[in-house]
């Protein structure tokens, strides 16, 4: 715990902590420092590893005062904050961020070639800490970066996995799966708190007791409490979370499992060591690694353990160390509001229910007065494969009080629900917290909607169809419940940091401060029509272009022409996302380039660029995987196509990779079936960073189209009333295979073995889904997208028009700041009652 407020004797405790100097000296200086009393070694001895290290730690020095002065401020004023429950934050790469937030970019380059040593060099040592799996963690990250700009009160808490996402290899164009040690050569962003470690407990039961009320009634109750079998420590590690340039830092508090016990010394000195560290390992596992699936929770009983784990001691951090001693808990929705990054963190609702009642006395309706306005949850997702459930049985031997406070909460949801719809059983049924089939389980989303003040989804389309067929029930018991949050991007690192090119240009046009207020961006417009800055805007693309042919020719060996459009896709490999739809495009231009049907130079030469990992366990996924390296491999080799066609897939898409990627497209893949995609974030950062998109009416692509507008968006694709219309009447794949001839040509292609060596087999798991299965209705959207590519050719043969629309895309796109999201989450659901 922390100990007595100090009283220092020597004054010079109570001055500020120290600001380094800002100068190239300065810089030079202190990094100097850092080397020699740090890692203790000469600059002459250095590796570049311990150059990162200590340039790292530098940077850290110029941040510390205001980290310290934010937590001060927060302490003195205490105010309502937010808590971030998240258990994945996709960070990226700390030091471009930590260097722009200082605007130390200049000073330390100068500083370090003032050494002989180069910034961009020790930048690229870093492993990005890839705590997440895609869009949901990033999302955490970009929102974290816009409250410390926005200084808004917010810790976020989460896992400190020892190994993120996994590092994707291709090995004979299949996905193979290696683990991401990112901390094996120092974490120098990072800061251990070993001595405030949290116990939580797990296992065992609970009791019940029978005591007096606390009103002096002498009336008895019977209360109940938890006596867990095992316990492990969370050691709390801290991050700094800078704003922009604003003096505000604050906190990221992630947690690392260890054992109480480091092992068992009697059994270690009778020889068995492997049982001896037995515990410590079991503990341990808890936050050793980042599940990598995205969807279709698998029920593992170690993932609970995760989410329990991380909650369990994020709660008691708050109430016992970030609230003020005595605070009255019946006032606590006055001091935090809980945001729940999916469901994933919902087991917090019990747990709060239990600290309130069994750990601090409050009585049930008390606590879950107060439970139900401290929590509200974002739903990410609609596809119901991917709504968490969890087995009672599990939940019964991991959480077993948890599970008696689930039944309670339920019990009185229900009586809720029967005396406003009498007699509707089924209704009930569909409502319940705990599912009876196919097994008996606990429904995540349920608990977190009963619980929760607010449920929000992540863009309108999406809000719109959770309301009306994720949680249809609820909405029609408390529709004021349900809200809507677009998501949004942090312009630093996606325009700042990933587009110095752009972000130049915009800043010399339209001036300075632009990467706070993004809405800003809108005084770009009139510029479409000036032939200058076309010139400029078309040049900085092209810059970036290069750039990316260089990164993949160094880092993946792939030769991409020099011109010639750049047509991206990059996102976690799914079905719904329908990475097959562009497969099967590519395919369908080189069948009719070597078939003759088609001239060479009829088409506009592409490049065709993919980032996908799969989740280890999802077969298709990685089948498609195979077939796009596959067809990657042949077009490239192919003479008949050489110039027109290229087709790349850089294996470990990552943030790092995606800054490099996002700024050099000119065309942005979002083609996902309508109706699957809650929101999508990537498509928000090619379009600020001047890519037109082609894309379904799904997700934000939606809201992206009424604002950048149809002449500057591609749209193709059945809407959603369309899918579900197919989908009622009976969608059959093979019919529409065999009424398209170049569809035909195409899948016969692929299905023939050329792109496979020949075998045929190979390829048969995805041609056979796509016939006799398609569940995304790949194929029913295939001609709409060919002929809207035509279009798109089209388009970019005229390249003033092109970049007339590129920029209109990049001016038109401010409102998908994440600065924008945050506003919308203030307003709507975490201080809804401030203006
Ligand atoms: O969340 C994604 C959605 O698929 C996107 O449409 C949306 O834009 C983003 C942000 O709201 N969902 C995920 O990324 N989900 C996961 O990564 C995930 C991770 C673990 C378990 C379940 C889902």
């Amino acid at each position: 715990t922390t100990g007595p407020a100090l009283e220092p004797a020597n004054p010079l405790a109570k001055a500020p902590v120290g600001r380094p100097p800002r100068t190239v000296d300065g810089f030079a200086r202190e990094f100097l420092r850092e080397l020699n009393f740090g890692e203790g070694v000469a600059l002459s001895r250095s590796s570049q590893n311990d150059q990162y290290l200590a340039l790292a730690r530098t940077i850290r020095h110029y941040l510390m005062a205001d980290w310290l002065e934010t937590a001060r401020r927060r302490r003195e004023h205490p105010t309502k904050m937010v808590g971030y429950l998240s258990a994945e934050y996709l960070l990226g790469r700390q030091m471009g961020n930590a260097l722009l937030a200082t605007d130390l970019g200049a000073i330390a380059d100068q500083a370090l070639r003032s050494l002989g040593l180069d910034l961009r060099t020790l930048r690229a040592q870093e492993v990005e800490p890839g705590l997440g799996n895609g869009g949901l963690g990033r999302l955490a990250a970009c929102f974290v970066d816009s409250l410390a700009t926005m200084d808004v009160p917010c810790i976020g808490y989460g896992i400190r996995y020892e190994y993120g996402i996994f590092r994707q290899t291709f090995e004979g164009g299949r996905q193979v799966e290696v683990p991401d040690s990112w901390l094996s050569l120092g974490g120098p962003w990072e800061f251990p708190h070993p001595d405030r470690a949290v116990t939580v407990g797990f296992g065992g039961s609970t009791e019940t007791f029978v005591e007096e009320t606390a009103d002096g009634s002498g009336h008895q109750i019977t209360r109940s409490r938890w006596v867990p079998a095992w316990n492990v420590l969370g050691v709390p590690y801290h991050y700094m979370v800078p704003g922009y340039q604003n003096g505000v830092v604050n906190t990221l508090r992630l947690w690392s499992a260890r054992a109480t016990q480091a092992f068992d010394l009697q059994i270690f000195n009778s020889g068995d060591y492997a049982t001896a560290v037995r515990a410590q390992t079991f503990a341990e596992n808890i936050s050793k690694v980042l599940y990598p699936e995205d969807s279709t929770p698998q029920g593992r009983e170690l993932r609970l353990q995760q989410q329990y784990f991380f909650v369990a001691c994020s709660l008691k951090d708050f109430i016992d160390r970030t609230l003020e001693k005595d605070f009255d808990l019946h006032r606590l929705p006055e001091r935090i509001i809980f945001q729940l990054n999916d469901t994933h963190p919902v087991i917090a609702i019990p747990e709060m229910m239990r600290l309130l009642m069994d750990e601090h006395g409050m009585e049930w309706d008390e606590a879950w007065s107060v439970t139900q306005r401290c929590f509200a949850y974002t739903c990410h997702t609609l596809l119901p494969e991917a709504l968490e459930v969890w087995p009672v049985e599990l939940v019964g031997r991991l959480l077993p009080r948890h599970l008696e406070i689930i039944y309670r909460i339920n019990e009185e949801f229900l009586e809720t629900v029967r005396e406003t719809f009498p007699g509707d059983e089924l209704r009930v049924r569909r409502m319940s917290i705990i599912q009876d089939h196919p097994e008996r389980a606990v429904r995540m989303a349920n608990l977190a909607t009963v619980a929760g003040v607010k449920v929000n989804g992540v863009a309108e389309l999406h809000s719109q169809l959770l309301r009306d067929k994720v949680l249809p029930d609820f909405s029609e018991l408390w529709p004021d419940k349900f809200t809507n949050v677009t998501n949004g991007v942090t312009p630093r690192r996606f325009i700042r940091l990933a587009n110095p090119t752009l972000s130049q240009l915009i800043t010399d046009t339209i001036g300075v401060g632009w990467e706070t207020k993004l809405e800003r961006l809108e005084s770009l417009e009139p510029y479409a029509e000036d032939e200058e800055f076309r010139e400029r805007f078309a040049a900085a693309k092209q810059a970036n272009k290069t750039r990316l042919r260089e990164l993949l020719a160094v880092r993946d060996g792939i030769e991409l022409p020099e011109h010639g459009m750049v047509d991206v896709m990059v996102k976690r490999l799914h079905e719904y996302k329908r990475q097959t739809l562009k497969l099967l495009h590519i395919v369908s231009l080189y069948e009719q380039i070597i078939s003759g049907k088609v001239a060479k130079d009829a088409i506009v030469p592409r490049t065709f660029v993919f980032g996908a990992k799969a989740a280890p366990g999802y077969h298709m996924a990685k089948e498609i995987i195979y077939l796009i390296n596959s067809v990657a491999a042949t077009v490239n080799a192919d003479e008949r196509v050489k110039g027109v066609l290229t087709v790349a897939f850089p294996a470990n898409y990552n943030v790092t990779l995606a800054n490099k990627l996002i700024p050099a497209a000119d065309l942005s893949e979002q083609i996902s079936l309508a109706g699957k995609e809650a929101s999508g974030t990537g498509n928000m950062k090619f379009a600020l960073n001047g890519a037109l998109t082609i894309g379904t009416d799904d997700g934000a692509n939606v809201e992206i189209r009424k604002l950048v507008g149809d002449d500057n968006f591609f749209l193709f694709g059945m809407d959603e009333p369309q899918v579900a219309a197919l989908q009622a009447k009976g969608y059959v794949p093979s019919a529409v295979y065999e009424s398209n001839p170049q569809l035909r040509s195409a899948i016969d292609l692929i299905a023939s073995g050329h792109f496979t060596g020949g075998d045929r087999g190979l390829a048969a798991t995805v041609v056979d889904d796509l016939l006799y299965n398609d569940r995304f209705m790949t194929l029913a959207d295939f001609q709409s997208y060919i002929d809207v590519q035509g279009e798109v050719d089209e388009a970019y043969r005229d390249q003033e028009r092109w970049t007339r629309s590129a920029i209109l895309n990049v001016a038109r796109s401010g409102f998908f700041s994440s600065d924008r999201s945050m506003k919308d989450y203030l307003r709507r659901i975490w201080m809804p009652t401030h203006d």
